[in-house]
């Protein structure tokens, strides 16, 4: 349905639906309180909440504020009929303040994202409306609603919609803020959703449960394409935003022998039992890949049972990184500690992998057992603070069986010095002539050697 197509203009040139003026929303994506990292530098486009937007302006007038690229939310609302915030937990205190003051000036409006899906109850204090799940399925509903100000407290997607109904974000909304050079070069692209793995720190499957849907390739060609032509030249830089790209192998092998032709340069998470098959490496490598995001999470088997990560093989760990290297793709290696199966060894053994297998971004977590999951339930009594502005997994959560919080926090900060020392970036960067992994490397050592016990407790 296209609404635009009936619109008309109004004497000011402001379009209208039928000489009715069109509703005014306000869509913003907040800034967390943490002080660690997460929001600073060049951040990424925020590709749910543009979703969000394109599919809003087609019936409504939009203004889009990104908090994280220094953005400012207007003290007076009154100009708006509509207040969309997206939240996941570490931004949710700060969307609920700006809700908050929303509401107060007598708005409507809206949550939606990872925290209020999970947490409908508590969201529904700040807010008209909570959106649960993927805006897609419920829009109809809710355009209408809007449209007639009968607004009701929950709308539920009961259904995943199709990937192939996907709308191409239309990027001009966010490039238009003045401040959008601080957004990373790489643009946002999405060719599955979910992941029926099923580990017990991930909201992926709290979300959207064991459900996998993949988009057509050629719909995913064509976004490039269409950046391509945007941008005026071949080698634009995509960035999947995908839990999990590579559950089903052979549509992301098909996807890749498409993208070969493109000229494109692209980076992904992916799951590592993947990389095990020598071909897909080179594969990614011919298709213009730079970066791999794998989550090893822990080099202890006891850990990785005790997660539920069957996807992840330690005895294979080695072979996995040697088959990416070989294709001079760069990896960007996830590690979390603080799981009962952690022990003082556990730092010296990730600590020996990582330098043996030189892996170029290693990103040191804490384990958080995130609210609306199930491990959150069984750990709540542990846990040490609901304050969310912590939920960012850079903060100490609750006691390891096996390490008081001193010992825990000392390792936790020794491993990242060591690993991020000027030697240390050294041994792993060896022979590799100067480009951008050095570049973050050395950023990296700069935010590390400023961080203390007290900052992550
Ligand atoms: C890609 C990704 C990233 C990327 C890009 C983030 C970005 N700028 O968007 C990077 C790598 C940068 C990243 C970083 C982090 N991430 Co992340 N990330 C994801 C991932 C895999 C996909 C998110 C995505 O874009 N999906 C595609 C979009 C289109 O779909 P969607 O998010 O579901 O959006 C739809 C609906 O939610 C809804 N919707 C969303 N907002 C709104 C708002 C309104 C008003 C309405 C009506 C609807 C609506 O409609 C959207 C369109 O369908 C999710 C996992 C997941 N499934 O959510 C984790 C996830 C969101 N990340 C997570 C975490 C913890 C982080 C980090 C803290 C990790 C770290 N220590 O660095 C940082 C925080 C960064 C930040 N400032 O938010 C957690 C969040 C948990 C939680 N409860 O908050 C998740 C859920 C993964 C997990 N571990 O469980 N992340
Ligand atoms: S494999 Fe990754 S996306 Fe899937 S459940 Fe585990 S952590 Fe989440």
């Amino acid at each position: 349905m296209s609404v635009m197509a009936s619109t008309q203009t109004n004497v000011n040139g402001m379009p209208t639906n039928h000489g009715v003026p069109r509703k005014r929303w306000l869509i913003i994506q907040p800034k967390s309180n943490t002080p660690l990292m997460v929001d600073s530098g060049k951040v990424s486009m925020p590709l749910n909440l543009l979703m969000v937007a394109t599919i809003a302006q087609r019936s409504f007038d939009v203004d889009f504020i990104d908090e994280r690229i220094g953005d400012v939310v207007p003290q007076d609302l009154s100009a708006y009929d509509v207040v969309a915030i997206t939240a996941r937990t570490l931004n949710v205190n700060k969307a609920y303040v700006l809700a908050d003051r929303a509401l107060a000036q007598g708005r409507r409006v809206i949550l939606g994202g990872v925290h209020p899906t999970m947490m409908i109850d508590e969201a529904l204090q700040h807010c008209t409306s909570v959106v649960v799940g993927e805006i897609e399925s419920i829009w109809h509903e809710l355009e209408r609603d809007i449209q007639r100000d009968q607004l009701k407290r929950v709308y539920r997607a009961e259904r995943f919609e199709p990937m192939n109904h996907m709308v191409h974000p239309d990027f001009d909304i966010i490039t238009r803020s003045k401040h959008a050079s601080r957004y990373s070069n790489r643009l946002p692209i999405l060719a599955t959703k979910g992941c029926p793995v099923g580990c017990s720190f991930c909201c992926a499957p709290k979300v959207y449960g064991k459900v996998y849907r993949t988009r057509e390739v050629d719909y995913i060609i064509d976004e490039m394409k269409y950046h391509q032509q945007r941008n005026g030249r071949a080698d634009v830089h995509f960035s999947f935003m995908d839990d999990n790209i590579a559950f089903r192998p052979a549509f992301m092998e098909e996807l890749l022998n498409e993208m070969i032709h493109l000229g494109v340069r692209w980076n992904s998470n992916i799951s590592m039992n993947f990389l095990e098959k020598p071909h897909i490496p080179e594969l990614a490598r011919a298709s213009g890949c730079e970066l791999l995001s794998v989550g090893f999470e822990s080099v202890s088997p006891e850990t990785i049972k005790y997660v539920g990560k069957g996807s992840n093989r330690i005895h294979r760990y080695g072979m996995v990184v040697e088959n990416t290297h070989k294709q001079g793709i760069a990896l960007q290696g996830y590690f979390i500690f603080g799981f009962d199966t952690d022990t003082e060894q556990s730092f010296q053994d990730t600590y020996d992998f990582i330098m043996q297998n030189r892996i170029e971004f290693p990103v040191f977590t804490i384990a958080t057992p995130f609210p609306g999951t199930d491990w959150f339930e069984e750990m709540k009594h542990r846990v040490v603070h609901f304050n969310w502005d912590k939920y960012d997994t850079f903060h100490y959560m609750y006691q390891p069986a096996r390490l008081e919080q001193e010992r825990f926090l000392k390792n936790f900060l020794k491993i990242q010095r060591e690993v991020y020392s000027l030697k240390g970036i050294y041994q792993r960067m060896r022979g590799r002539s100067l480009d951008w992994v050095w570049g973050v490397n050395l950023a990296m050592h700069h935010f590390i050697y400023q961080l203390k016990p007290e900052m992550l407790i």
